[in-house]
């Protein structure tokens, strides 16, 4: 065969033989069987739940790798425009079960199947493993998370993908192959400890390795350019000091009820070198394997920081390496074409998700002005034509900037190429400013910043781009009037546009609440179907049973039953003893906060109102109250933590330590009862929040206003009936216009007044109500901290001290207001309850990352579904 394809007349013998998926329960268990015989090299004599996981989740992938070589194949084809969605980040989470969901066969059951009779694929799967001799949800407990990311936006992009699959949208995800995931954590004594995350130990076969393919990236160097030749602007030759090789590793992504399945292409670093044996032989065993563990660093590791810049040398290596193999590979895709390069914008989009593949931008301008020899205002017309940026975050400290001499000692090239930008750039600026010497200083690419100049990587994706987008209304607003208001004074607004974020239905309701999508899908008669998970506002339906009361009582048994696998869960952690109440779940009230641990998230805030509530009980007892009298007043709750810190940050680890510290004191009150627990769960992840969101009567989202650009957990939580408590912020703003203000439990200061309240606290003391005082009194006075009294004194300092940045003195006496209405109406009134958790369903249709994706599609992307005949 010549160019790897088969010729004409050896076809027929191809298509005669073609592969075909399993679609009935017997060939899958032929399919099951025959991946333990071969691929496993085992047999029905130690087929233990490990590797029957493996061998239904390589079934299931031969299923999908055959829709994806049909996806792929079309595309080659059709050749649409396509997407490349770009991420350092992707949280898929589980594999398997997503897979069995999302599989579009509704099959025959296996016996007695009447004509027209089906069977979801999970269901039918399910049958057979149990005529196997297993249980699916064992297996599917088998499974490690692959948590390639911190939070939100690793979370997200896994979303997109899904939904993109989902609307038969041409895209490729692009990201790292990290060894190490997101550190698992351990709490000893109350504190975090980082365990690594091998997530590979037992091999992973929901992955294709494309050893074959290997696309040299090199770092380093110099710029070699021809005597005479002084312009940076022609061609010009990088020479590379360091050379690595980038091997992809593919991820099959299926849609739900689509045979799209799209691809996630991730890399791994590997050496170019053997080893050098002559080191070893002479005993230098340490330098013989040096180069290559140096190459195999690069993607040895997540950097584990949410909205929080490092500014590691490794970490901008990773990101080069990651880019240049990234646009290595589209641009050989678009080659193959044979298109004018002009067409490249026509056929191409690549979303930078946050500014970590903003490199991509200028690697695509020196392939094109370098090595293609385009000139470089026609090269920057395509570059510029081709990619847009989502911004994250307004937060100073996760703004990415590089100190100019490591990145030019890394890439001398691109730091040239970044200057030629800069200049042109800022000549446009000064045409239309002319001697503004300050705008021009406050807008350029590069910072005159001391100790060292550096290049603002945010400026650098807002010029390469064609459109920036926040993620969430007030976020996308605030990106206009603040950290980016010279650009929209120099382009104009309408270069800066809105995209609220959105989350996949197929993972967030079907897949983590079986019993509430069954309810739903039955209530709407949809049972097969479920088309309401393909067009989630179809939910305002629900509003027709808002007052039935038989389905209030359903309703209302479903988020029982979850508060139930909940308590299990938390049981299970703490060795098998129960903190909760398994009695009383019904009239506890189960209040939420997971996400990362972060000073602007509040968690502080949160965990203050827990003290504030324990020492009230406290009082009443104290004054004589009987345990009936102080259940009237602080009824049932129990307070639920979880989320992982950055590992170098110490506040964000004292309030940790702090909520168990807590917990310690208050679980064991004898006193106190089961009137108030203190729960953190430890190593929070995707699949924990599978089971958490489920059962969540309130959960809070209570950042301090401005700061929390979307939150997408609020969504998710919302999608599974539970109410919210929340600061006017991020995507909260939106979740109340869509259920309505009487819905949601709203407090605090607004954002508009956060820069005014923050400037007060500078010059005079920070306002300490008497609640706040009461509680902050005990923390410095050791009652949760014993054996050092001074321990959580930094808490009482950020606060009281050095001018309460998160406005926790703010919003306090408001936020156990709220706190109060929320016990009242979960207590005092149930059935007005349910009707707002039902009321709120119905209306989450909005927060579908469906929707999000059409409008990157029609707005940004200009690209259309590619739908499989
Ligand atoms: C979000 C980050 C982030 N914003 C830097 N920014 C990182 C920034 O490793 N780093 O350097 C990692 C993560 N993450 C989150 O994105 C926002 O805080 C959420 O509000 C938002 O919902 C989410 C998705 O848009
Ligand atoms: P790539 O775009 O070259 O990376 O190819 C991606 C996938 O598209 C391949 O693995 C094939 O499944 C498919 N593909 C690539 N080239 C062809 C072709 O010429 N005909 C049909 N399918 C193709």
């Amino acid at each position: 065969a010549i160019d790897s394809t088969i010729p004409l007349q050896s076809r027929n013998l191809w298509h005669k033989h073609q592969v075909t998926k399993f679609e009935n329960a017997e060939e899958f268990e032929t399919r099951f069987i025959n991946h333990v015989e071969t691929t496993l090299a085992r047999s029905l004599y130690n087929c233990d739940d490990f590797a029957a996981y493996e061998a239904t989740s390589s079934s299931l992938k031969d299923n999908l790798v055959i829709d994806w070589n049909k996806t792929q194949q079309r595309l080659t084809t059709k050749d649409p425009k396509r997407v490349y969605y770009m991420s350092l980040e992707f949280l898929m989470g589980k594999a398997l079960d997503n897979a069995l969901i999302n599989m579009k066969i509704s099959f025959i059951p296996k016996n007695n199947g009447k004509n027209g009779d089906s069977i979801k694929a999970r269901q039918m799967i399910k049958n057979s493993l149990q005529d196997l001799g297993f249980n699916l949800e064992d297996l599917l407990n088998q499974e490690p998370d692959a948590a390639l990311g911190n939070g939100g936006l690793g979370r997200l992009a896994a979303c997109f993908m899904d939904s993109m699959s989902t609307k038969d949208i041409p895209v490729w995800g692009y990201g790292l192959r990290y060894k190490y995931g997101i550190f698992a954590q351990k709490i000893i004594d109350g504190y975090q400890i980082e365990t690594p995350d091998y997530w590979l130990t037992k091999g992973n076969p929901w992955e294709i390795a494309r050893n074959e393919i290997q696309v040299p990236v090199t770092f380093y160097g110099y710029v070699d350019r021809k005597d005479g030749d002084t312009s940076t602007l022609n061609p010009s030759q990088w020479v590379g000091g360091e050379r690595v090789l980038a091997v992809p590793f593919d991820f099959p992504v299926p849609g739900f009820n689509t045979t799209t399945v799209n691809n996630l292409r991730l890399w791994e670093a590997r050496p170019t070198t053997e080893f050098d044996f002559a080191k070893f032989n002479s005993g230098d065993y340490r330098n013989s394997v040096k180069e290559q563990q140096r190459a195999e660093a690069i993607t040895a590791c997540l950097y584990p920081n949410d909205n929080f810049l490092q500014g590691k040398e490794l970490r901008l290596k990773q990101q080069y390496f990651w880019c240049a193999a990234t646009l290595h590979d589209i641009v050989r895709r678009f080659k193959k074409t044979q298109r004018p390069w002009s067409e490249f914008p026509d056929q191409v989009a690549i979303q930078l998700n946050d500014t970590h593949p903003t490199l991509a931008v200028v690697e695509l301008q020196r392939i094109l002005i370098d090595l293609e020899k385009i000139e470089w205002h026609e090269a920057w017309k395509i570059v510029n034509g081709t990619f847009s940026y989502t911004n994250h975050t307004v937060m100073q400290e996760a703004l990415e900037k590089w100190p100019i001499s490591l990145f030019g000692r890394m890439l001398p090239r691109h730091l040239e190429i970044i200057y030629d930008i800069n200049w042109f750039f800022l000549n446009q600026v000064e045409k239309k400013f002319p001697k503004d010497v300050d705008f021009l200083s406050r807008i350029s690419l590069i910072e005159e910043s001391s100790p060292e100049r550096q290049i603002r990587m945010a400026y650098l994706a807002i010029v390469g781009s064609h459109k920036v987008n926040g993620v969430a209304e007030l976020h996308s607003e605030l990106i206009k009037t603040t950290i980016f208001a010279d650009f929209v004074k120099f382009y104009g607004a309408s270069k800066f546009i809105n995209v609220t974020n959105g989350i996949t239905p197929r993972r967030w309701l079907r897949q983590c609440n079986p019993e509430l999508s069954d309810l739903i899908s039955g209530t709407l008669n949809e049972d097969v179907k479920e088309e309401y998970l393909l067009d989630l506002p179809r939910l305002t339906k629900l509003q027709d049973f808002v007052d039935d009361e038989n389905f209030q009582r359903k309703w209302n048994q479903v988020k029982l039953n979850n508060k139930k696998r909940l308590g299990n869960f938390i049981k299970q952690q703490n060795n098998g003893e129960h903190i909760i109440n398994m009695d009383h779940l019904n009239d506890t009230l189960i209040d939420v906060q997971v996400k990362r641990i972060h000073e602007y998230k509040r968690q502080q805030m949160n965990i203050l109102g827990v003290i504030h509530r324990y020492l009230s009980m406290k009082n009443m007892f104290k004054q004589g109250a009987s345990f009936e009298e102080v259940e009237k007043v602080y009824p049932r709750k129990v307070s639920v933590f979880g989320g992982k810190s950055a590992p170098g940050y110490f506040m964000a680890k004292l309030i940790i330590k702090l909520i168990n510290a807590v917990a310690e004191v208050v679980n064991r009150d004898s006193e106190i009862q089961d009137l108030l627990k203190v729960v953190f769960i430890s190593n929070y992840n995707v699949s924990a929040a599978e089971i958490i969101i489920p059962a969540s009567d309130i959960s809070e989202h209570i950042s301090t206003a401005g700061t929390e650009a979307s939150g997408t957990s609020n969504m998710k939580f919302v999608m599974n009936g539970g109410l919210i408590i929340g600061t006017v912020d991020g995507a909260n703003i939106e979740i109340t216009r869509e259920i309505g203000e009487e819905n949601i439990f709203l407090f605090g200061n607004l954002s508009e007044n956060v820069q005014e309240l923050r400037y007060d606290h500078q010059f005079h003391k920070t306002n300490i109500s008497d609640n706040l005082q009461m509680v902050l009194h005990e923390l410095v006075i050791g009652t949760f901290s014993e054996e050092n009294t001074s321990e959580f004194k930094p808490i009482w300092d950020s606060i009281v001290q050095h001018g309460d940045y998160y406005l926790v003195s703010d919003d306090f006496d408001s936020y156990l207001a709220t706190q109060e209405l929320v016990d009242k109406t979960f207590h005092s009134n149930r059935t007005e309850w349910i009707k707002k958790s039902i009321y709120s369903v119905a209306n989450v249709g909005f927060f579908s990352s469906d929707r999000c994706i059409e409008e990157y599609a029609g707005t940004i992307w200009n690209v259309e579904p590619l739908t499989p005949e």
